[in-house]
């Protein structure tokens, strides 16, 4: 039985057993674990921080886990430690990532210098998160200076992983000039940055081609803006652009860093984060009453049968809180 401090010591060691040990610990859900799992993070937390954090989103099969490989492999190769995470909000229903994302990742996850963790299950999507959060802060402080967190599935993770990330980057796929539509506007607007992936062989000009459409759309979104979002061209295959990509991102948040933008986001995700789990808990807390839970299912029935009203029935329900 290893104690907290003893496991915290082991993990800013550098020790991946370690540190896959106190993943599982802080997304435990046992009640039991949650004194450990707070002192660990505790004990960590001043060791924190100093990593860049990108979320790589974008539609099923665009090449998201192929990107995430072939960067951190060139970011591994010139010392850098990359840690890869994932969001994956069906695991929230399912309690756990089935998905072969490390297979995917099959040479990076042999890397010395990466650690791929799938994504941890939950009740929700906010837990999911949470849980994200708390395992990036646990590899920062085993000393990855690269976090990488993939958000899998369509739609709902977007907002999730941009709230923890320093850079978002929204991937397209050579024929996203028909895909911006059915791009959400929201996802472009989440976007520090757009990478048209793919870009080559016979797909070459149609990604150029994309990333023209694109550019615009992204003036139009950000207009008035000194510094919109780049717009790049690349493709994990043949390796074109993804140095530049790498360059642009940490150009761009050197410029935060001078600015103070960076520090301003990280302390406003922060505090975005406390008023979810504040949320979560208190609806955890609220609905996990018996009673609460019991009013709550005859006040669905009547509402869904159309003889109470939605406002009503959950005023005499949060009326049960004050008993
Ligand atoms: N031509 C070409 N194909 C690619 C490139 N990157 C990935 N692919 C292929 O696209 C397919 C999907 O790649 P993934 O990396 O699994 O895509 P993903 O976005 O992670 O997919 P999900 O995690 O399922 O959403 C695979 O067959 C890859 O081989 C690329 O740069 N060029
Ligand atoms: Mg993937």
């Amino acid at each position: 039985m290893t104690s907290t401090n003893e496991l915290a010591a082991a993990i800013r060691a550098g020790d991946r057993t370690a540190l896959a040990r106190g993943i599982t610990l802080v997304e435990s859900r046992r009640d039991s674990d949650v004194p450990a799992a707070e002192a660990l993070l505790h004990a960590l937390l001043p060791a924190t921080g100093r990593s860049i954090r990108v979320g790589i989103t974008g539609a099923p099969g665009v090449g998201k886990s192929t990107l995430i490989e072939a960067l951190g492999l060139d970011l591994c190769g010139s010392g850098h430690r990359v840690a890869v995470l994932a969001v994956d909000p069906s695991s929230a229903v399912t309690g756990g990532s089935i998905l072969g994302d490390k297979t995917r990742m099959g040479e990076l996850s042999r890397h010395a210098n990466a650690f791929i963790r799938p994504s941890p299950g939950g009740d929700t999507l906010g837990g999911v998160a949470a849980r994200t959060r708390e395992a990036m802060l646990l590899c920062e402080a085993a000393g990855h200076d690269v976090v990488l967190v993939e958000t899998i599935g369509t739609g709902q993770s977007e907002v999730a992983v941009h709230g923890m990330v320093d850079f978002f980057l929204l991937l397209l796929s050579p024929a996203a000039g028909d895909e911006l539509q059915g791009i959400k506007r929201g996802v472009m607007e989440l976007a520090d940055g757009v990478l048209v992936h793919k870009a080559d062989g016979d797909l070459a000009a149609a990604a150029d081609r994309a990333a023209q459409q694109c550019l615009l759309a992204m003036r139009v979104l950000h207009s008035g803006e000194a510094n919109p979002p780049p717009v790049l061209v690349g493709s994990s295959v043949t390796r074109r652009g993804l140095a530049e990509l790498w360059q642009t991102i940490a150009v761009r948040l050197q410029h935060a860093h001078d600015r103070g933008t960076f520090a301003a986001r990280r302390s406003r995700q922060a505090g975005d984060w406390l008023d979810t789990v504040v949320r979560e808990r208190l609806l955890a807390e609220f609905l996990g009453n018996p009673e609460v839970a019991a009013a709550m299912a005859r006040a669905r029935d009547e509402v869904a049968r159309g003889v109470q009203l939605p406002g009503a029935a959950a005023r005499a329900l949060l009326a049960l809180r004050r008993r």
